[in-house]
């Protein structure tokens, strides 16, 4: 049973997986086996993802490369060919939001997050399939969000992006599939990181909405998602292909209800 989750002899790509999420799938990669390699776009977080792995005993390949730009992630791709091999698991983690209302949004704010959230896993996994193809094996996981399918206010820019990401994760299945290559997507719910620290620190009423809204009564963890990542990269999950794996505490299940004496 436990070959099933062994991931020795692969390698792993985690975009933007210095902290958050994306460090937490990288070191459970590693623990699996896997040789894993991270990029950045700051100099001090691939520093302090080194600290981490080394913290655990990890080996760690870190490099600096800016996921929207396709000379620059054919640049980190071709390095890690190079000096690791070739990429067997991509986790398309890198990810920013604008919180901001649509009128207020510049069409600029707008395209960016697009750009990094939508268009960046195209090109990363471009660049990284056709070896897959060649080895007839591989595993992509598209970071896609509760957002690939709600909307809310001041999010526009982002769930256009995972709403987006979700309909471009199935269409990699439609066309690589046959390749013996996984495309799955995990939809997180809300999740204690970076990135959602302002809509959930200092008594922020967000907090008590996720609360009430999340039938698990607790916000994620990024080691929540990470198990659920480890599961779609190894051959476990062999036949699971444009599946969207939502790991968000029952939120999508769960229309709400009336705090108070029964709960109703
Ligand atoms: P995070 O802490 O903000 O991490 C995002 C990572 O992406 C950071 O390491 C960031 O690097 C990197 N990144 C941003 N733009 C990049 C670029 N152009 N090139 C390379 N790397 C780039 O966020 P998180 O909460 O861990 O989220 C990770 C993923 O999960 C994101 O895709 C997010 O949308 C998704 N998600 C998060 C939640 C949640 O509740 N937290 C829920 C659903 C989905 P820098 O820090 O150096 O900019
Ligand atoms: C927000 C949050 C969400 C989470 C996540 C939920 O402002 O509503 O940041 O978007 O990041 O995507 O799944």
């Amino acid at each position: 049973m436990k070959e099933l989750f062994d991931l020795t002899g692969k390698v792993a790509l985690v975009t933007g997986g210095t902290h958050g999420i994306g460090l937490a799938i990288g070191l459970v990669l590693g623990k699996a086996g896997a040789r894993v390699c991270v990029n950045d776009i700051q100099d001090e977080k691939l520093q302090t993802c080194r600290e981490s792995f080394k913290k655990e005993g990890l080996e760690i390949y870190t490099l600096k490369f800016n996921v929207t730009d396709e000379k620059d992630v054919d640049k980190g791709i071709s390095q890690i060919e190079k000096n690791v091999g070739s990429i067997d698991i991509l986790v398309n983690n890198a990810g920013i939001i604008k919180r901001i209302p649509i009128l207020e949004m510049a069409v600029a704010d707008y395209k960016q997050v697009i750009d990094v959230d939508l268009v960046a896993p195209l090109i990363v996994s471009k660049r990284v399939v056709p070896k897959m193809i060649e080895k007839r094996n591989g595993k992509i996981i598209n970071m896609c969000s509760m957002m690939s399918v709600y909307g809310r206010n001041t999010v526009s820019a982002y769930a256009s992006a995972k709403g987006g990401l979700k309909l471009l994760t199935q269409n990699m299945t439609c066309e690589w599939a046959k390749y013996n290559i996984q495309i799955n997507g995990i939809g997180p719910g809300y999740i204690a990181t970076s990135q959602t620290a302002p809509i959930r620190e200092n008594g922020h009423p967000f907090n008590d909405l996720v609360m009430t809204r999340t039938p698990a009564g607790r916000w994620g963890e990024p080691e929540d998602v990470a198990n659920a990542a480890l599961f779609l990269a190894s051959k476990a999950s062999d036949f699971v292909n444009g599946h969207i794996l939502y790991v968000d505490g029952g939120i999508l299940a769960n229309f709400g209800y009336v705090k108070g004496e029964n709960d109703i």
